[in-house]
């Protein structure tokens, strides 16, 4: 089998106006997968309208009525996305706006495999490398149809994290600004004229991201220290640390969009999705942004960082363990399956097992060193974890705040035992923070900075910085579809809290600095419960 080269959008290597020729041969494929996708230039402005109105739990009748029109205005532009080998089709894999599986098309006598991602719990990354291997399949076979170099061409990735040592990846991969392609430019499939060439890597409704300017933090979005200096792959059940890819998912009903992340669901992979905006805001229809395919190739590249160069492998090296938790555990991660429809009409089943060698998948990156870290506060000492990237700690509420909306700046204190802290507070501690039921109204605009015991907003003292809270996937945990159960997010907040002196946790002030200025008021966002844990 060949071992195909996914490569770096942003490099030196790569001409100055970013078309190397992976690029240029994915602009290729882009163009017959869109070719495949009729419609789109009308669903977008009904799709961005959807998402804004949508996650309001429709109060009025003449708002149920507004959402009822536009849901009917699209669900005709999707049935027809029913080829495989269509963006429109790709993209309805992650999650669709047509509401009733039992109204999906059919392709090839077999009812498409639509709303299936996985988000918010341990498959987060095993299940989105399926995903990537089927939608680079597809691309290939559009590829060889143009007598292009389909076996040895691999998705290129957007290097993102890599922007300590390349400030300009922080940005899109510059191929994919332009809304035009350059004159000089050859596509394989698209014929040139007297008339602009539309570019098939734009996407016109991107909000961002802006270069980055200011002192480099594990704030910035693109930062991927903070999840690849954590010690451990996912959390056990009941345990909340935070965790690199996400907690063991026992009940599969939450595949979509469970509660516990792990770091890299939320930064860079969220907080990307959140900067970029536009389609790219929403599960719906992130999937249409061709960058959001570029993006997650990083995001797994991340994946092969984090086993291989910082040697923490996969989770259940030797197999299955015996008995309890971790065997049951086991089981889950090894039967679900990740089912995809192909071109040829056969399903294919993936399991999180089969994804973990990448060359036997045929693939590799151009590189897996870990970037430039930015400066992180040290995970805890001394943590209980597993051979196959358990961790069981258990932590305990005790201070809480309920019912917190917040609208710009948010600072809120938290409450507790009502005593002065006095006795709480001992060497040696874990501290999280932890926000549970995170819902918003609309896809989030923006990422908050967060910080505890912060005492002058206006000039924030980055020891106080806790991390990034990405609403990535927030608005979707807020819909009735999907159970309303809200987003939780944890922060480890150890070695903070160990560097303020005299902390006391029942007088302790949170703050949230958005990240990016954007209209935060429309989201809406309410929190259940903040709670600082100690464990
Ligand atoms: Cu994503």
């Amino acid at each position: 089998m060949v071992v195909a080269t996914r490569k770096a959008a942003w490099s030196a290597a790569v001409r100055a106006d970013g078309w190397s020729d992976d690029v240029r041969w994915y602009a290729a494929a882009m163009h017959q997968m869109k070719l495949l996708t009729p419609g789109l230039d009308a669903y977008r402005p009904l799709a961005i309208r959807l998402n804004d109105l949508v996650g309001i739990r429709p109060s009025t009748a003449a708002l149920r009525a507004q959402i009822g029109q536009l849901l009917g205005q699209v669900a005709p532009i999707i049935e027809k996305w029913v080829d495989p080998r269509s963006l429109g089709y790709q993209a309805q894999v992650h999650a669709t706006y047509m509401l009733d599986p039992a109204s999906w098309p059919r392709f090839r006598e077999r009812t498409v495999l639509w709303h299936e991602c996985a988000h918010g719990n341990w498959f987060f990354l095993p299940w989105h490398r399926a995903y990537l291997l089927e939608f680079e399949a597809v691309a290939r076979a559009h590829i060889e149809a143009l007598d292009g170099p389909h076996e040895t061409w691999a998705l290129p990735y957007w290097n993102s994290s890599d922007y300590r040592s390349l400030p300009e990846a922080a940005t899109l991969p510059r191929a994919l600004q332009d809304p035009n392609l350059p004159d000089d430019l050859d596509i394989p499939g698209i014929v040139g004229g007297e008339v602009d060439r539309p570019n098939p890597l734009y996407e016109p409704s991107r909000e961002g991201p802006q270069l980055l300017t200011g002192d480099p933090s594990f704030r910035d979005w693109p930062d991927a220290s903070l999840a690849l200096l954590r010690e451990h792959y996912a959390n056990a059940e009941d345990s909340n640390s935070v965790s690199f890819s996400g907690g063991y998912l026992e009940d599969l009903t939450f595949f979509h969009s469970a509660p516990e992340g792990g770091q890299v669901d939320f930064q860079p992979h969220g907080s990307g999705h959140v900067e970029t905006g536009g389609f790219m805001a929403s599960f719906f229809t992130a999937g249409l942004d061709p960058v959001f395919w570029m993006h997650h190739a990083n995001v797994d590249r991340l994946w092969e960082t984090y086993a291989h160069d910082l040697g923490h492998g996969y989770p259940f090296p030797d197999g299955r363990p015996s008995g309890g938790l971790a065997a049951q555990a086991f089981d889950s991660w090894s039967q679900r399956e990740f089912r995809f429809l192909r071109a040829n009409g056969d399903v294919k089943n993936w399991t999180a097992p089969q994804v973990l060698d990448t060359e036997s998948l045929g693939y590799r990156y151009e590189t897996t060193a870990a970037p430039v870290f930015n400066p992180v506060p040290p995970p805890p000492p001394g943590g209980d974890i597993d051979p196959f990237g358990f961790a069981r700690l258990d932590f305990a509420p005790i201070a809480v705040v309920s019912d917190v909306g917040v609208s710009d700046t948010g600072s809120v204190l938290l409450k507790g035992g009502g005593d002065d802290g006095a006795g709480v507070v001992e060497p040696g501690q874990r501290w999280n923070v932890r926000f549970d039921g995170l819902r918003c109204e609309r896809p989030a605009v923006s990422s908050y900075a967060v910080y505890i015991g912060l005492e002058d907003e206006d000039a924030p003292d980055e020891s106080r910085l806790l991390g990034t809270l990405s609403l990535f996937g927030v608005f979707e945990s807020s819909l009735e579809r999907n159970g309303n159960t809200g987003s939780s997010r944890l922060f480890d907040a150890t070695s903070v809290v160990n560097g303020i002196p005299g902390f006391n946790p029942f007088a302790a002030r949170l703050t949230l600095i958005p990240m990016i200025d954007r209209d935060l008021a429309a989201v809406h966002l309410t929190v259940e419960r903040i709670s600082l844990e100690v464990g």
